[in-house]
Order: C-alpha cells, then structure tokens, then sequence
C-alpha cells in the first residue's frame, strides 16, 4: 500500500493518478487537510484526511491500511511560509518528522521533495551545483534545507530508504499551486487564456529553473524505483529540465496567442524570494546516478498547456 499526503496539492494531483496507474487504484490512499470535490483527480481512489502534525493519527493510518512506501507532499510553500512562518515551520518540520517516524516505525520507503528554495542568496547561482553552500533567507527554504538534512539522517542513522529531488517551479494545468513564488508560470496561462494579458507579480528578468508537472511526476517515479546502490546522493538531487524568465514565457505564448500582452507590477516579497534562488541548476548526479532525463523543454511545455487548458475550457463551457 502506498500513502501521499498533499493529495490535492499541486503535485500531488498528478502524483497520486500517476501513482495509481503504477501500483493499482485501490493501492494508493491519497490524504489531506481536507476531503476534495469528487471530480478532483485524488478523489477517485481510497482518501482519508489526515493532518501530518498529528502523529498518532499518521500512525494509525500507516498501520491501519499496511502502508509501505510514502511520498509526502503536504507543506506550506515559500510565499505563505513569509507570511505565516510559524504556521509553515510545524507543518514543513513536525509533518515531516511524524512522517519520518512513523515510516522509520512500519519500515516504510519514503519520498520527500526538496526544492531549489533549499539554496540561498550566498549559493553560487548559474548553474548551482548539486554539493554546494545551502544558506536560504526565506522560512521555507530553511525547512527544505532542515528536511533535506532530517532524512539524510533518516538515512545513515536508521537505515530508512528516503530520497528526495529538489524540483524547480512546477508547471502544470491540472492543479493551481498554493501560495508559491514560481506561481506565475502557471497562472500566466490561465489569464492568457482568458483575458489575453497577465500583470505578473516578478520583473521580467527574473531567471528561474523551472519544469514541466510531467517531467517532475516521472523523476519522482524514476529515482523511487532506482537501485539504492546507485544511489549517492538521497536528499535531495537537483534535477533541471529548463531556465526562464517571466519574458521569455511571454514570449513563447505569443507564438501561439499573438494578441498576449504582459506587463509587471512586482511584489517585493516575492521578487526577493526569487532572486535568492537558483538560476539554474547542474542536475548531472541525477543523471549519472539514476538516468534522469527531461523530456519537456520551454516550447514544448508551453504547447501542452495551451492545448489542455483550452480542451478543459471547451468542456467546462
Ligand atoms: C514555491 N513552487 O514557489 C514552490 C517551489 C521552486 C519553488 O518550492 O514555493
């Protein structure tokens, strides 16, 4: 049996689909805060809502339905954890020590994703290196680079299999994200779409790793199936598929909706965010160590948005 929890989050809702087609509908329990609407993607296989703070209730579920691999979503993304950082620490590190508990306990294999928010102002930023300096300035950077280091303990201490990937900004059409800083790279297409401009809340140079849902759902995959003995590195790989800027986004819609017009009205707080991080990322371990490649470039990923965005929005009219 499988568990994930953040079921309904912005990865999750490809995670857990792409979960059940691997292991078989009835195996995955998707879980969250609270009970979706029935048409989201989690919702169609066994659910339960679990907050990850309780640990007895955690507890409960992984004895209860003999969970043996977990992939642990929940957490309070970077712009919400600045403005609410005590909330964000006890889900970001009590979550995650509960669930590193309890799969220590039923002797789980455990995903936990990192993020490039795990590096900071003082990291060398084009490409960042998969070994390097990780001092980030923003909460949840902190708990990214706290929890990277929590599992590698996890790891050497009581032998646990945890790995972890540090994904870029995600794209993905099937779920908005919640209170991220790469948020705009998805919600551009959406206004695009429907009003045919977007004021975006980053300045238009802003560089920034970002990739496809799909690409982020098969390297978690990927590296969960790897062979632990290729396995040097745990928490958590850098993996890249492309870099960008809110202009060159822009840019690549234009091609396919020629009327798009953007224009910026930045938010300090989140340009400050951004600017602390990656502008790219040297994802080679991921490569050498369990063949990770990326499938979907900038132009490539923008087609498939446009594309499916616009079938939904021809079903939903
Ligand atoms: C955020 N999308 O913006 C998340 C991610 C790369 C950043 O962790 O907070």
């Amino acid at each position: 049996q499988v568990l994930v929890t953040g079921a309904l989050g912005q990865v999750g809702s490809e995670l857990v689909p792409a979960l059940r087609l691997q292991y078989g509908a009835d195996a995955v329990l998707a879980t969250d805060l609270r009970r979706g609407s029935p048409l989201h993607p989690s919702m169609d296989g066994p659910f339960e809502q679990l907050d990850c703070t309780d640990g007895a209730a955690l507890r409960a579920l992984l004895e209860r339905y003999r969970i043996r691999v977990i992939y642990h979503l929940a957490a309070i993304l970077s712009a919400r954890a600045e403005a609410e950082p005590q909330l964000a620490w006890r889900v970001n590190m009590e979550g995650l020590y509960n669930v590193l508990e309890g799969a220590r306990q039923v002797g789980a294999q455990l995903f936990v994703p990192s993020s490039i928010a795990a590096f900071g102002p003082s990291t060398p930023k084009d490409p960042t290196p998969q070994d390097t300096l990780q001092r980030p300035n923003t909460l949840y950077g902190v708990t990214k680079v706290a929890g990277e280091l929590l599992c590698d303990y996890y790891v050497e201490r009581f032998g646990l299999d945890v790995r972890g990937l540090r994904y870029p900004g995600l794209i993905s059409h099937t779920a908005l994200p919640g209170g991220g800083t790469t948020d705009y790279a998805v919600e551009i297409f959406h206004h695009a779409l429907k009003w045919g401009r977007y004021r975006c809340f980053l300045a238009p140079d802003t560089r920034l790793p970002l990739m496809y849902m799909p690409d982020a759902i098969r390297a978690t995959q990927e590296l969960m199936l790897a062979d632990p003995a290729k396995l040097r590195h745990r928490n958590a790989y850098n993996v890249a598929a492309f870099s960008c800027t809110p202009a060159e986004l822009a840019a690549e819609i234009q091609k396919h909706l020629p009327e798009f017009s953007i224009d910026y009205a930045v938010d300090p707080v989140r340009q400050a965010i951004a600017e602390s991080w990656p502008r790219s990322l040297d994802d080679r371990a991921a490569k050498e160590e369990w063949g990770w490649q990326p499938q979907y470039s900038l132009a490539a990923m923008t087609t498939d948005m446009l594309e499916k965005l616009s079938q939904r929005a021809l079903r939903e009219a």
